[in-house]
């Protein structure tokens, strides 16, 4: 979505097989992780760290909102729980693919958490898109909160949390064209 926002082209290169422990299969990354991005400058590793790079690799200024500019609890904190909650559904999406059984301990704990979290971000859903900076073109926050809920969806994984205010987020945002032209789709 970034690199749409910020007219540049990418190619892809699947990773197949998510449980090798080969790191050349993630494009060098030595934590076994996507994404990597792979520039005539070297690899860059993890989503923030890539999107700073495709910034800085295009022209167009865009006037982005970047984690470090959110300097209030409110932000700050939605921020934080967003990826958090990204790295518990990675972690619920991995642990049921290792095979950890469902109703164990581990898992129990991460389906509540992602709960909590989705739902402390329900409540807050209008003062925090209220609260973002009005001369922003996009924020980190909105992008990663739309990434967020609509993989939820794509995976299965939406907890009994409501998520009114956020699905009206996203069927909001999710008309730029960045995000229309970047659904979510399992690889052939
Ligand atoms: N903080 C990392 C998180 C990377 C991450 O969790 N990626 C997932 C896919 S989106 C992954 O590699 N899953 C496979 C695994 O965890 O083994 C980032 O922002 O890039």
């Amino acid at each position: 979505m970034v690199a749409a926002e910020l007219g540049l082209e990418t190619a892809f290169e699947v990773v197949r097989d998510l449980s090798s422990t080969d790191s050349n299969a993630y494009g060098g990354h030595p934590a076994l992780k996507i994404p990597t991005l792979l520039t005539s400058r070297g690899a860059w590793f993890g989503a923030l760290n890539i999107c700073r790079e495709l910034w800085r690799l295009s022209d167009r200024r865009l006037r982005m909102t970047w984690p470090e500019d959110l300097g209030d609890p409110l932000l700050a904190n939605a921020q934080e729980l967003v990826l958090q909650a990204m790295a518990t559904e990675v972690s619920l999406i991995m642990a049921t693919l290792g095979g950890v059984p469902a109703e164990s301990a581990y898992l129990h704990k991460l389906r509540r958490s992602l709960d909590n979290t989705l739902a402390w971000l329900e409540e807050r859903a209008e003062a925090i898109f209220a609260a973002l900076p009005p001369e922003r073109e996009v924020s980190f926050l909105e992008i990663t909160s739309f990434c967020l809920i609509t993989h939820l969806d794509f995976r299965e994984l939406r907890p009994a949390t409501p998520l009114v205010k956020f699905d009206g987020f996203c069927e909001a945002f999710g008309q730029r064209p960045s995000a229309r032209t970047t659904v979510y789709r399992f690889d052939p």
